[in-house]
């Protein structure tokens, strides 16, 4: 190599590597073909909060798939405060992040900053949770599961369990949040088609906490006692907290009242594998690899569907013995 070409080689090096330190490559950090350095991106995570073991499990899958791929991760907590959210997207803006994974903790209210985020150039990810928003090019893509369908499938479940006749109870996560809306919306729908004979009797927000669920579950019994034939839990974190409830109460969960809950977490699988509770239709968590490939291709500049949905399991009596050593989360 002539001097010449060894100072060009160097400073073509620099130029990306100083390039990459500022968070604003366009290239989706493949290999340079001149330096073969890889380009580093810089990607913000606002995260709901860490309300339930599913969600936990999801920002580890994500944490560790951002190291696996050499990706700078900015990671806010939202605590399940929508305006800290917000905020986190603003500091992202001004941070210059080559993208933004959002998990918004409820549908509305993203509209401004995400129009924010698109005027700057920054192309948002969502986890999990849908927004509502007018103009659907303000996301990219949405990673997750069918919530309606969720929804569908523990109706169906607890329909056929009670021969079509009961009372159920519903205890929902956080009011407006995409999952409470949409299964709520597919379980209701459900009932109301299929099983006419079944009522609901009684709703309340656990806001997926195993604390909140147990409470709320509390109450429920003490306002309706043993008129309650089942309850169908927004999430497992509920659904664990329901079933502590109904036995201090002196009742058997899985037997005097029947539980079916979302997310398909070790734990709950563990509980139906034991009888003390009955389907658990599961959502799957470790969404990393899913969203950071929607990133680099978003980078990449291809076009994405909309929604990129997986198939998720269900764990009832008939499996959930044989799955429990399978669970990762
Ligand atoms: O079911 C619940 C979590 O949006 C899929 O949020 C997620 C839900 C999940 O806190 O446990």
């Amino acid at each position: 190599m002539t001097s010449s070409r060894i100072l060009a080689y160097g400073l073509g090096f620099l130029a990306i590597s100083s390039l990459a330190g500022c968070g604003s490559s366009d290239s989706a950090g493949g290999s340079d073909a001149k330096s073969g350095s890889k380009k580093h991106l810089v990607i913000g995570f606002a995260q709901t909060g860490a309300e339930s073991g599913w969600r936990k499990a999801e920002t580890q899958s994500v944490k560790d798939e951002a190291q696996k791929r050499g990706i700078d991760l900015k990671f806010v907590d939202g605590q399940g405060k929508p305006e800290l959210q917000i905020q986190a997207i603003h500091n992202f803006i001004t941070q210059k992040v080559d993208a933004i994974i959002l998990a918004p903790i409820q549908v509305n209210g993203f509209e401004p900053v995400l129009k924010e985020a698109k005027a700057a150039g920054i192309p948002v990810v969502l986890s999990d949770r849908a927004v509502d928003v007018k103009d659907d090019s303000l996301y990219v893509t949405l990673v997750g599961s069918d919530f309606i369908e969720e929804g569908r499938r523990c109706a169906e479940y607890l329909g056929k369990k009670l021969n079509g006749k009961g009372s159920i109870v519903e205890i929902e996560g956080n009011n407006g949040s995409a999952p409470q809306i949409e299964r709520k919306k597919g379980f209701e729908e459900v009932l109301a088609q299929k099983y006419p004979g079944i009522k609901i009797i009684a709703d309340s927000e656990g806001k997926f906490e195993i604390a909140k669920g147990k409470e709320v579950m509390e109450a429920m019994l003490r306002a309706n006692g043993k008129n309650i034939n089942a309850v169908f839990c927004h999430n497992d974190d509920m659904g664990l907290g329901a079933i502590q409830a109904i036995q201090e109460a002196g009742l058997k969960p899985g037997k005097d009242i029947i539980v079916a809950s979302i997310d398909g977490e070790k734990l709950m699988v563990q509980q139906v594998a034991d009888g003390n509770s009955n389907c658990c239709v599961e959502c799957k968590a470790l969404l990393g690899p899913g969203l950071f490939d929607a990133v680099q291709q978003t980078l990449e500049k291809k076009t994405l569907p909309k929604k990129m949905i997986q198939k998720d399991d269900q764990f009832d009596e008939t499996n959930a013995k044989k799955m429990v050593d399978t669970r990762q989360y």
